[in-house]
């Protein structure tokens, strides 16, 4: 039986026991909840620019976003057949309400309903992108308002494991080069951290960073590498990725006469261009430029001056020559890419297992805190499956070795992660070989590396946690050899 069996039978069990009390339609939420898409929430402090990246992942502009505080309601994003918005109160039922979509967001109009009397509101839109994966938007973590903050702390906290995203995407933007910013943003929150099994760091903004120079992104991809290594950041989330979501989402959503506005901006030499979008304040003052201030306003707001900046130069030597070649070279330097591909890796080829955690969390929590004829069985049950499925342990070495709590060489603990699924959980990317790997390849690397692994185990000077760790990776490494890899 697969683990998601073994989980859809506890919920039934638990379905039965609590058949005649409140609960019933929590366990119903959790059975259907397995069956659907993945829930990725997108946390981060205020600002981090976390609506714009959902934008940018869904490819429409749907969330709002703006200078000023923003999101002030926890907000779903799902796919279905029709466009709808639920608003689902603390108390009460849930109901319909109207929305229109300004500006290119959707605007939803709550009512005299007070934000803090809102639990979320869900919102169904038609996509393709949201087939997998439904992105939860949330309020920023240091909002002015505590109010606010608690909001999205309650909902993501993990310490209560018991929460309805399956994964985070924590954002933080870095400003200067050297900061520890990424980690105050976890620090300030004594309450919660982050769990390296479901959450990745994504370093926001990514353009801001060199203050905009051209190279920015390399700068954040150097930055985002060092995160990425440090012990403190590693045990917070499986991975730091740098990303600029403004310019993703506009490269998405871009307009022919935006391309048509950054042609007048790109007329001139390099070293004009240079002079006059040397700052935002610059740009909208000068008249060098044949635009209104209102069309600088317009292109500042969808590109940032690193992105006016950036298009300018890709227009000007000729790198591209329409609005479509320059929207597809924008979303390859903007990261956003890396951002979905490790979405896909990290936490779609493991969805079955963060969502059966998911699950078995909340329903032991429900049997703890209500205990019933029979919740004694089902909780024991539940530690049986979460004792007994092999990712559930595979994800345990990964925490404790992000904890810390096993050491061995760095090259040791990259080949243990990799095994364990941290770069992929299809075969060739736990072997480290490219993805087009033939089954012949991946069995003779499977062979090898099980044979390493035993002798690893077997020698005595290792040390007990990593040989205990080593026996989880035995079984992943057997696991592939007999499921014909
Ligand atoms: N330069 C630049 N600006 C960005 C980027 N992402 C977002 N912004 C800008 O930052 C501001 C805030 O973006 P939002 O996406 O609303 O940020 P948020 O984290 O959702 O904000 P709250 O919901 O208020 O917490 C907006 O003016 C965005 O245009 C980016 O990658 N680069
Ligand atoms: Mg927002």
């Amino acid at each position: 039986m697969s683990l998601l069996d073994d989980t859809i039978t506890v919920l039934g069990d638990a379905r039965r026991i609590y058949a005649d009390t409140d609960h019933a339609r929590m366990i119903d939420d959790l059975r259907t909840r397995l069956a659907a898409p993945l829930r990725v929430a997108i946390a981060g402090k205020v600002k981090s620019g976390k609506s714009t990246l959902l934008n940018a992942l869904v490819g429409e502009q749907l969330a709002p976003t703006d200078e000023g505080e923003c999101t002030k309601i926890i907000t779903w994003y799902r796919d279905g057949h029709t466009y709808q918005v639920l608003l689902v109160p603390h108390e009460g039922e849930p109901r319909q309400v109207p929305f229109v979509r300004d500006a290119g967001s959707v605007e939803v109009d709550i009512g005299d309903t007070a934000p803090g009397d809102i639990e979320r509101l869900d919102i169904t839109w038609p996509s393709q992108r949201l087939r997998d994966v439904t992105l939860i938007d949330t309020p920023g973590i240091g909002s002015l308002s505590a109010d606010i903050s608690d909001r999205t702390w309650s909902f993501i906290r993990p310490d209560d494991e018991d929460t309805p995203a399956d994964a985070v995407l924590y954002l933080m933007k870095h400003l200067h080069a050297g900061d520890l910013d990424f980690l105050a943003t976890f620090h300030d929150t004594e309450v919660s951290k982050p769990n390296p099994i479901n959450a990745i760091g994504v370093l926001s903004r990514a353009d801001e960073i060199g203050v905009g120079r051209l190279d920015a992104l390399g700068s954040a991809t150097r930055i985002a590498s060092r995160y990425r290594r440090d012990p403190r950041v590693r045990r917070l989330v499986q991975t730091v990725v740098p990303v600029a979501g403004l310019l993703a989402e506009t490269a998405a959503t871009l307009t022919e006469d935006e391309y048509r506005a950054l042609i007048v901006v790109a007329d001139r030499s390099p070293k004009e261009t240079e002079d006059v979008l040397l700052s935002a304040d610059r740009f909208m003052e000068t008249s060098d430029i044949a635009l209104t201030s209102l069309e600088r306003e317009h292109l500042l707001d969808r590109f940032g001056i690193f992105g006016v900046r950036l298009a300018a130069m890709l227009i000007r030597r000729e790198v591209v020559a329409n609005a479509r070649e320059l929207s597809t070279e924008l979303l390859d330097r903007s990261g956003l890419e890396d951002v979905r591909e490790i979405l896909a890796t990290l936490f779609l080829q493991r969805r079955d297992l963060l969502k059966s955690r998911s699950a078995l969390f909340a329903l032991d929590r429900l049997a703890a805190e209500q205990p019933h004829t029979g919740t004694d069985e089902l909780r024991s049950d539940i530690e049986r499956i979460l004792a007994g499925a092999h990712g559930f342990a595979e994800l345990r070495v990964l925490s404790s070795l992000r904890a810390g709590q096993v050491t061995a060489k760095d090259e040791v603990v990259d080949e243990m992660e990799r095994l364990l699924g941290c770069s992929g959980a299809t075969p060739a990317r736990r072997l480290g070989l490219e993805d087009d790997a033939g089954p012949d390849e991946i069995a003779a690397a499977a062979r090898d590396a099980l044979a390493a692994w035993r002798r690893r185990a077997e020698n005595p000077l290792t040390q007990h946690d990593l040989q205990v760790a080593g026996q989880v990776v035995i079984r992943t490494i057997e696991g592939l050899i007999a499921s014909g890899a």
